[in-house]
């Protein structure tokens, strides 16, 4: 309940709180940075620094996620608009809470930062998860079709952990799959864990999306998932999540 409170304090009285760190996802053919998912932090006056595990269930809870989603999505599209400004041109993905998608208000939101910020909408990517596409709520497939009428990209995050049917995730407007950590943690050498991300691969190609690695985290596992045809990776073996400024140096060293 105090934490609760600090949160809901924290985003009416002082949002300097929170910050967004990035973590780059490459093109590991290439040695390219192609984009980076923004990962919310919450300095705490008391507790220090907080990672999202520690508050985004509470804030899920406590229906302060819709205001706490506000704010990552325009604090995104405000850094993403700092780094063009600056000359780099850089996809930013953004987590979103199935709570949030449940408020029809969020399309005008985003549609309203895109403008504000004179982003491309396909330079905004939303994540979700597959629990968040078991929803058969009319409200909330409203609310994903405008988005993705925007023009804006999703991808499903953590994918593989979750029980979506291959004939539904068809019904949903994916660009591309995250697949999850656990079958990236265990490349070379766990046949399971190679078939998983074959399967994936060959699913998304016939569908038409692209997929990214996340957890990579050794030269073993990049070779790996190279080997098998994924080129696209996230994860400490590249870079972990750091502040916008540093982010942005990283690009351009990189490029
Ligand atoms: O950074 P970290 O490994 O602690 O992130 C843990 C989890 O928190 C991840 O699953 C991530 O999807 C989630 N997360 C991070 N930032 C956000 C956010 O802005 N909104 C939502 N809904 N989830 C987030
Ligand atoms: O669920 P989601 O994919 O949004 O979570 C991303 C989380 O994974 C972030 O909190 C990030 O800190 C964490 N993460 C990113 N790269 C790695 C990695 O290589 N290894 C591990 N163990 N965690 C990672
Ligand atoms: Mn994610
Ligand atoms: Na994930």
């Amino acid at each position: 309940l105090t934490l609760e409170r600090d949160l809901r304090r924290a985003l009416q009285d002082d949002p300097a709180q929170l910050l967004l760190y990035y973590q780059p996802q490459l093109d590991a053919d290439s040695g390219r940075c192609i984009g980076c998912e923004a990962l919310v932090r919450w300095r705490h006056p008391l507790r220090g620094l907080m990672l999202p595990g520690e508050f985004i269930g509470l804030a899920e809870r406590s229906g302060l996620i819709v205001e706490l989603g506000r704010w990552v999505l325009a604090a995104a599209c405000a850094e993403q608009a700092g780094w063009a400004a600056a000359g780099l041109q850089l996809p930013v993905s953004v987590n979103l809470s199935p709570v949030q998608l449940e408020r029809s208000d969020l399309t005008p939101y985003v549609s309203g930062l895109l403008q504000r910020y004179q982003i491309t909408p396909g330079m905004l990517e939303l994540e979700l998860t597959e629990g968040a596409l078991m929803n058969e709520d009319v409200r909330h497939l409203a609310v994903f079709n405008a988005l993705m009428q925007l023009g804006c990209r999703f991808a499903l995050d953590d994918f593989g952990t979750g029980y979506s049917s291959l004939s539904r995730l068809k019904r949903f407007p994916i660009n591309r799959l995250k697949i999850d950590r656990a079958f990236v943690s265990a490349l070379p050498g766990s046949g399971d864990d190679e078939a998983v991300v074959r399967a994936t691969l060959s699913m998304a190609r016939d569908m038409g999306m692209d997929v990214v690695a996340e957890g990579v985290e050794t030269a073993e596992q990049q070779q790996s998932l190279l080997a098998m045809g994924c080129t696209q990776m996230q994860g400490y073996r590249f870079a972990r999540p750091m502040p916008a400024a540093e982010l942005y140096r990283f690009v351009v060293r990189l490029s």
